[in-house]
């Protein structure tokens, strides 16, 4: 069948390491688009629409929106740049035609830029390169372009890949440049080299209906919402087709509406047509991977896989006394509450998985890294529910009658001075040097193989070795046999023996052998944790404990104790802090650290089934 090429119309996605600038750039091509209401355009990253995306200042789900431009258009894909949510890039590369790596202007290609690379050159995309942020005072464009030419070298990229097509930009200030000594002041050079680079999409209109579904997103309204390209044939809303699932049965279904992208969302089309990128409404359990194809010819397209969970917690009830207490407390309280809202979860969150445990009322939420389902949690807990998480556990498999466990490769970036106590770190975790490269900048860039659970929790302790310098990135390698045993958390904790408001008298004296969690005032119960104790063993102490009234005045500087300000953990530092045999407790005013068994006699018997196990 003859295949020709679409001029009317581009698919381009966005691929870059974490924070190299993708989102910035799309919210500034959408504004020069100028098909927007000002008040659409007042914020910054308009993409990054949810409320985590917006406060944690990244990128979590790949996004589409479309603009036209001298009178082509043109459909992008904002992806994520963090290494947990690597798997999303992958599948939605196959909508695209084309590409624009992104390379920050300062720091050159970074650990995830190479991800990214090769899983386009894989698809046989032509990427253009972006050496972005140019704007910024220690940009070295120059520097950056030939390292990603390297980059490209190193992947294996042939010779008409490696000519590839490059431009400067800088999406905050809003412009593009052939030649980075010049600054312009417009983008319009980037969507030209777009229009002018990227192929329009190769198609078949005459062949049977083939649209491989690449994402999904779920309405309460309308259910799975299944979004991918058509590659052949074309889609009317109303018309009768099968999808062809993984177990290579045919299921057959009505679409009820045809969307295409338009701006920042979607409007619905009398017919998608080979080119498109489409979202599909009204199948029943579209997947990843299934082929919305034709009932009289079916063609399956080869299917894409979601990547495997590499990690689980398990995620049970809040059992704590403080459970549903206080203003602002959760609403959602019990098993039957995260069930459900676990299971809706399921309808859009692909790389994740949800299973039944044999503890009762607990589940095991399994998924693609810590950050991946810290964000659920929080957005749990934010829409009103309480929960109890237990420590994050990597995912085992046995292969050839050998049980294997995931490795990560970790790159680190220090100033040469650290490079001693980062290998300290790194090794004490079992992780081994792959090399190191000692650049002329007084940074040295180090690669390790690491197994996935040394590195829960390797962020603070290489931070705090380093003073702060170390850089640190990683993603999934491979599976191989399971490494020695990685070191525990090396301090014990402080656990309350009472329930009570803490008072500032027993913290004074508690503060001398530990760092402490809470603060005066603060109510806690028997079995939570209040502190880290500066040695290596659990301690069972009373933070409730009032001074001893004595007819004696005491002699003066018990009167007013000071403090230490608490340490204060963010949900990903608590997931990564605790051990075994303790919970993260979520609630929506509250993130508390507690013993699994809150009495002491709980604690004992708990202790005993483990090292049964
Ligand atoms: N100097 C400078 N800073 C920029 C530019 N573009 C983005 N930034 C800054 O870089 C940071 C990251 O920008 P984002 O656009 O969120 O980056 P991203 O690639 O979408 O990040 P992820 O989605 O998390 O992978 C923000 O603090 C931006 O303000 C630029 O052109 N120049
Ligand atoms: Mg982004």
């Amino acid at each position: 069948m003859p295949k020709t090429r679409r001029t009317d119309l581009r698919n381009v996605a966005i691929i870059a390491h974490v924070d190299h600038g993708k989102t910035t750039l799309v919210d500034c091509l959408l504004k020069s688009s100028g098909q927007f209401r000002d008040a659409q355009l007042t914020q910054d990253c308009i993409l990054d629409s949810n409320d985590q995306e917006r406060e944690r200042g990244i990128t979590i789900l790949a996004k589409n929106i479309a603009l036209s431009f001298d009178g082509v258009k043109v459909n992008i894909i904002d992806t994520p740049g963090h290494a947990d949510f690597g798997g999303e890039v992958e599948r939605v590369l196959q909508m695209a035609d084309g590409c624009l790596v992104l390379v920050d202007a300062f720091e050159g290609p970074r650990p995830q830029t190479r991800f990214v690379l090769q899983k386009a050159l894989e698809v046989g995309l032509r990427p253009i390169v972006v050496v972005n942020k140019v704007d910024r005072p220690d940009a070295r464009p120059q520097e950056a372009l030939s390292e990603a030419f390297d980059l490209f070298v190193e992947l294996g990229a042939d010779d008409a890949t490696l000519d590839f097509p490059y431009i400067f930009a800088s999406g905050r200030s809003g412009f593009a440049t052939h030649d980075p000594t010049v600054k312009t002041d417009t983008i319009k050079p980037l969507l030209e080299m777009i229009l002018d680079k990227v192929p329009g999409p190769e198609i078949d209109n005459d062949g049977p209906l083939q649209m491989m579904v690449t994402s999904l997103s779920y309405s309460s309204f309308v259910g799975r919402i299944a979004t991918g390209k058509i590659v052949s044939g074309s889609i009317r809303p109303g018309q009768q087709v099968v999808l062809t699932k993984a177990d290579g049965s045919l299921k057959s279904e009505r679409v009820v509406s045809v969307e295409v992208f338009d701006k920042l969302g979607r409007t619905p089309v009398e017919v998608g047509t080979a080119g498109d990128i489409v979202a599909l409404v009204g199948l029943e359990k579209p997947e990843i991977g299934d082929t919305v194809t034709d009932p009289q010819n079916p063609q399956p397209l080869p299917r894409i896989k979601v990547d495997e969970p590499t990690l689980s917690m398990v995620f049970t009830i809040n059992s704590s006394p403080l459970a549903g207490q206080g203003q602002g407390a959760g609403k959602y309280l019990t098993s039957r509450h995260i069930r459900d809202r676990l299971t809706r979860e399921l309808e859009a969150n692909v790389a994740l998985r949800v299973e039944e445990s044999n503890v009762k009322e607990a589940f095991i939420v399994s998924g693609r890294g810590v950050l991946h389902l810290s964000v659920l949690i929080e957005t749990m807990r934010r829409e009103g529910y309480e929960l109890s998480v237990g420590k994050p556990q990597v995912i085992r498999k046995k292969i050839d009658d050998v049980w294997h466990e995931p490795f990560e490769l970790l790159v680190v970036d220090v100033p040469s001075t650290d490079v001693g106590p980062v290998m300290e770190v790194v090794g004490a975790r079992r992780g081994e040097m792959v090399d190191m490269i000692t650049g002329t900048t007084g940074m040295t860039h180090l690669r390790f193989s690491i197994p996935a659970r040394g590195l829960i929790g390797i962020r603070t302790r290489m931070l705090n070795a380093t003073k702060g310098e170390a850089i640190i990135h990683h993603q999934f390698d491979c599976y191989k046999p399971l490494a020695d045993e990685v070191p525990h958390r090396m301090n014990g904790v402080l656990v309350s023996q009472e329930r009570g408001k803490v008072v500032a008298f027993a913290l004074a004296k508690l503060q001398e052998r530990a760092d402490l969690f809470v603060a005066p005032g603060q109510d806690v119960y028997e079995g939570m944790i209040v502190g880290e104790n500066s040695r290596d063993n659990d301690m069972v102490v009373n933070p409730i404990r009032e001074k001893k009234l004595t007819n004696m005045r005491a002699s003066g500087s018990d009167e007013n104790v000071i403090l230490k300000p608490p340490r204060q953990m963010s949900l990903e530092a608590a997931l990564e802090y605790i051990e075994d045999d303790e919970y993260v407790e979520v609630t929506p005013i509250a993130i508390r650290l507690r013993k699994i068994g809150l009495t002491e006699q709980d604690r004992k018997q708990q202790n005993r089934a483990m090292a049964s196990v």
